[in-house]
């Protein structure tokens, strides 16, 4: 294990970086600095490379909230580190960590012996697991809302796939004896809140907590997690929104109650209803903390705008996911969704994971509104209509990708 981390000595790029983007944002693009074009009104973005990270799209700089390039999901199923998005709610965010000394705490008053761990007995004391899981932020596609809803305005790219090795929280709890008022667990990391909702502090229930798939990861994809990927170590909620995914994680908590403080309670709630939606402009007759991921599918080798030969085969590919059941079906359109034929699945790599799909047709000379929509295995799929809810949360609308052949 090292004692210092790459972020240690791009430091001085973060701040390089971020003053570049803040002077690319105040004089425009004359810098020569790569920008990109979103598909959505003030969807201006520059491209940086933070450490441990290509250039990537820069929604803020303090702290860094990093988009991936869509193009990425159609280079293979796993996202690359180097890749993957970045979310941070505060500026007060760890640059470097000395793992030989970073502990996590085992407490909260529903445990009947608190205790502390090192990355070292982490490693060593328990049962090593991995799978591959998607991660998603609650907010991903949140500037496609319409009407417009504030927050990040984000496009498709606040999601990721890696593999991820850890142990499962359950066995790590086991160890502190929970008493049976055991209600909650709280998980908080290194970062601080400077202002605004505070220190950020994330809960799930202890039955979600204890079912052994939940982990606490210090490798993604075979490698140290990168700094701004919560380095030394994270919690790993597969087939759940992101923010439940606690980054550079030192504290957890196991008490007797439901856990309400600022980000759990008013933050990252949907409405309490089926849909988690609402009509636009209306507001919630009540609300729940935010869950698991509702079913997605996107194709990845064409973008909306593309231009592709006439009058010859055309294969198509993309990637669906959901929250767990995993993928048993997807189909594609070509008309803008009146017809509808099947799509070859990819390989099954595991119910968290992104699911490649693929088909192929032959355009003929004009437009083409090609959609896909996918099905879980227990029947969920995804709407025709965009819903819509006042926090941008949770979008899985079946998307139109318009292609002109000539
Ligand atoms: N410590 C800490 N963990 C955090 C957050 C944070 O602000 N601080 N943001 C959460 C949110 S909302 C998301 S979407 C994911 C993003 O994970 P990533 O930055 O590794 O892609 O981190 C989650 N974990
Ligand atoms: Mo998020």
């Amino acid at each position: 294990m090292r004692n210092t981390h790459p972020f240690d000595a791009g430091r001085r790029r973060l701040l390089a970086a971020s003053a570049g983007a803040l002077a690319a944002g105040a004089a425009g693009p004359s810098f020569g600095q790569a920008t990109v074009e979103m598909p959505f009104a003030n969807g201006h973005r520059n491209l940086v490379a933070f450490p441990e990270k290509r250039p990537l799209i820069v929604l803020t700089t303090r702290p860094p909230q990093l988009e991936t390039p869509f193009e990425v999901f159609n280079q293979g199923i796993v996202t690359p580190n180097d890749a993957f998005f970045v979310r941070y709610h505060n500026a007060g965010i760890p640059t470097s960590v000395d793992a030989d000394k970073h502990v996590i705490k085992i407490g909260g008053n529903a445990v009947g012996k608190p205790f502390e761990l090192t990355l070292a007995q982490l490693r060593t004391e328990f049962k090593p697991q991995e799978y591959l899981a998607v991660n998603q932020c609650s907010g991903n596609s949140r500037a496609l809302f319409n009407p417009r809803v504030t927050g990040g305005q984000l496009g498709n790219g606040a999601m990721g796939n890696a593999r991820w090795t850890g142990v499962a929280l359950k066995d790590v709890l086991a160890r502190a004896q929970l008493k049976d008022s055991a209600r909650q667990v709280t998980f908080n990391g290194l970062d601080t809140g400077v202002f605004g909702g505070g220190d950020f502090v994330k809960s799930i229930d202890v039955n979600h907590a204890l079912d052994g798939e939940v982990m606490l990861a210090w490798l993604m994809n075979g490698a140290d997690l990168p700094m701004l990927n919560g380095y030394p170590v994270k919690l790993i909620v597969p087939g759940y929104y992101g923010t439940y995914w606690v980054k550079h994680l030192s504290e957890i908590e196991v008490i007797d109650h439901t856990f309400e403080e600022f980000w759990m309670k008013p933050a990252y709630r949907v409405p309490d209803n089926d849909c988690a939606c609402i009509e636009p402009g209306t507001a919630p007759a009540a609300t729940r903390p935010i869950g698991r991921f509702t079913v997605r599918s996107f194709i990845t080798s064409v973008a909306d705008g593309g231009r592709v030969q006439a009058g010859s085969p055309l294969a198509v590919r993309g990637i669906a996911f959901d929250g767990g059941q995993g993928i048993r079906e997807v189909a594609w359109s070509a008309d803008g969704g009146q017809s509808w034929r099947e799509a070859k699945l990819g390989a099954d790599m595991g119910r968290y994971s992104f699911r490649e799909f693929t088909f192929g047709f032959t355009p003929t000379r004009g437009t083409h509104d090609l959609r896909v929509r996918a099905w879980n295995r227990s029947g969920a799929s995804q709407p025709m209509e965009a819903l819509w809810q006042p926090a941008g949360y949770m979008r899985n609308v079946v998307e139109s990708v318009k292609i002109n052949a000539a």
